[in-house]
């Protein structure tokens, strides 16, 4: 039987799924088989329609090192010099980073730990990332000869800016949770005791708002970047045509006007 290495729980008595990396002794390093369990359970969370929000964090005292570079996938091997390591990304990380960016729920990474290489790559494709004063960031592809990938090429420039996503990849220095906040490429940081309960938290504010109006929100900044003014606009005035005939819209403005706090309930 395939090992678990995704642990998916429901928090007690809240919409907020948390799904942990429980690979500790390897600083939760990736597998191919935790990669597809890590996809897995973020489309069982979204298939959840009594999930609203999903916390994603590590056990131990890592969030997650990146690809485990002892896997035979990708270790060099002598006896087979044509190893083609793209194939993991094609077939592993890609759709792990799309299931990210499409999650029917919004997504909050708690950084317990070190987060390097895809590790880090993927706590950046969520959509808020807390991480704890102790943790810390390393991209590292530039120390075993390759380049940033599962999405992080994309994703830093637009999160930091060229020079800091060129000297973090070009220089592959470590960086401090503090530092990360300050420079934009997280949210927020907490002390170590409190970057899960922080989470857990902002996921339970999360999970009470109008979830579609949220992920589509997401959707909309991302495009942007790609898009200019006027496609925007138009796609703005789409989605939002649409989500005037929700319940979530009714019950938002019925809410206000009878002073009292929604219940949003769309998925
Ligand atoms: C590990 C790992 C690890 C295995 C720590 N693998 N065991 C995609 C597709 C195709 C190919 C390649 O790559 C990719 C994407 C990528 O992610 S490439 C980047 C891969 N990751 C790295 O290069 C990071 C390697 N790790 C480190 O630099 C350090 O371990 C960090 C900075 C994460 C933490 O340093 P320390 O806190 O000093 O911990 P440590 O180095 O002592 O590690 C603890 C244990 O975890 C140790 O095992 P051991 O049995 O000696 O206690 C490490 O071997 C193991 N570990 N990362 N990626």
């Amino acid at each position: 039987m395939t090992e678990r290495f995704i642990e998916l729980n429901r928090q007690p008595d809240s919409a907020v799924a948390v799904l942990r990396l429980n690979r500790p002794a390897q600083l939760n390093a990736l597998t191919a088989d935790m990669l597809v369990q890590w996809r897995e359970a973020i489309e069982a969370a979204g298939a959840d329609t009594d999930v609203r929000a999903l916390v994603i964090t590590g056990e131990g005292r890592g969030f997650c090192a990146g690809q485990d570079l002892a896997d035979p996938l990708v270790a060099p091997d002598p006896e087979q010099p044509s190893k083609d390591i793209g194939h993991l990304l094609n077939h592993y990380y890609i759709p792990l980073v799309q299931a990210l960016r499409e999650c029917a729920v919004p997504t909050v990474c708690a950084v317990n730990g070190v987060a390097a290489g895809a590790g880090l790559s993927l706590a950046l494709a969520c959509d808020l990332v807390i991480a704890s004063e102790a943790a810390s960031f390393v991209l590292g592809f530039n120390k075993i000869g390759l380049i940033p990938d599962a999405g992080a090429s994309w994703l830093l420039p637009r999160l930091v800016g060229r020079t800091k996503a060129l000297e973090l990849a070009l220089l592959g220095d470590k960086l401090s949770a503090a530092e990360a906040a300050r420079i934009g490429l997280i949210a927020r940081t907490a002390p170590a005791d409190q970057v899960l309960p922080l989470a857990l938290a902002t996921a339970d504010r999360l999970a009470a708002m109008p979830t579609r109006a949220l992920v589509q929100t997401r959707q909309l900044v991302d495009a942007s970047l790609e898009s200019n003014l006027d496609i925007a606009l138009r796609t703005e005035s789409r989605l939002q045509s649409q989500l005037g005939f929700s319940f979530d819209y009714a019950e938002g403005v019925n809410a206000f006007q009878q002073k009292r706090p929604p219940q949003f309930r769309d998925r």
